[in-house]
């Protein structure tokens, strides 16, 4: 898969892409990230990327030309037979969840377009954006981090990656809830608190009905929503349904 990145920052990039886990997946082969720095494609005579609202108002916006030449080199390093679409960041994109994360993994991936300022013209994103998702509901001072987050959830999606296959299919969200609590040694703290004894108990069926369970408790306090979801798209069973009338969500 291929990744471009269109951006005033490249250099926010490259520690995350050489460091930590996910170091691995943009190794040849992998996650091909190709950086673009805006300013590379300014209007002359001092690369001018960015110019003032139109109808007035603080901040800048940037400019359509310097974002087309910048998307024509990307297309032009890119393989035309498998068109990668074009994604940008902003707080009026579609919230950004797992199943895109997935979508865009299993593509040829994509050229992410990273505004600064108050935002990019808006008929650059009319005739060339396929797609604007959002990170969250806060604004950020540019489209970097939320470039970088999608990096990071697509890194650990690649085969070999995480260290273990079934970590990424076990986690929170692929199977549509969230994930159970964990624990490690030592099995008692100085304080004397200790492990669920489910997890002691060597009992793997156990083990696996006890991490279930905590998964749809948690999910039914904290994200209701998702757990309503999980039932419509019938990824509950009767011992989930089951277990969840055992255990009825805290109400606020
Ligand atoms: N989730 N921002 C983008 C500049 C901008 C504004 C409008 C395009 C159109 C954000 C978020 C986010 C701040 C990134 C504004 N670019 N992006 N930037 N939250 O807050 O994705």
């Amino acid at each position: 898969m291929r990744i471009d990145v269109i951006t005033l920052f490249p250099e926010l990039f490259s520690a995350h892409l050489v460091h930590g886990v996910t170091r691995r997946a943009f190794e040849p082969g992998r996650i091909d990230v190709h950086l673009w720095p805006l300013r590379d494609f300014g209007d002359p005579p001092h690369a001018r990327v960015d110019d003032r609202p139109y109808g007035g108002g603080p901040g800048m916006v940037l400019l359509v030309e310097p974002l087309e030449r910048a998307l024509a080199a990307v297309r032009a390093a890119r393989d035309e037979a498998a068109p990668a679409p074009v994604v940008s960041f902003s707080p009026a994109g579609t919230l950004l969840r797992q199943p895109t994360v997935e979508q865009l993994a299993a593509g040829p991936g994509a050229i992410l377009l990273c505004g600064r300022y108050e935002g990019i013209d808006q008929r650059f994103i009319d005739a060339h954006v396929d797609r604007e998702l959002s990170i969250g509901d806060y604004v950020l001072s540019g489209g970097e981090l939320p470039a970088l987050v999608l990096l990071d959830a697509l890194a650990r999606l690649q085969p070999g990656v995480l260290g273990d296959a079934r970590s990424h299919q076990q986690d929170s969200f692929s199977a549509g809830l969230l994930d159970h609590p964990h624990y490690s040694r030592p099995e008692r703290l100085a304080d004397g608190t200790g492990v669920p004894e489910e997890l002691l108990s060597g009992n793997h069926a156990a083990i696996a009905a006890w991490r279930r369970e905590q998964s749809l408790a948690l999910t039914a306090e904290r994200r209701p929503d998702l757990l309503d979801a999980a039932r419509a798209e019938g990824l509950l069973g009767p011992a989930d349904e089951a277990a969840l009338a055992r255990k009825p969500p805290r109400t606020l």
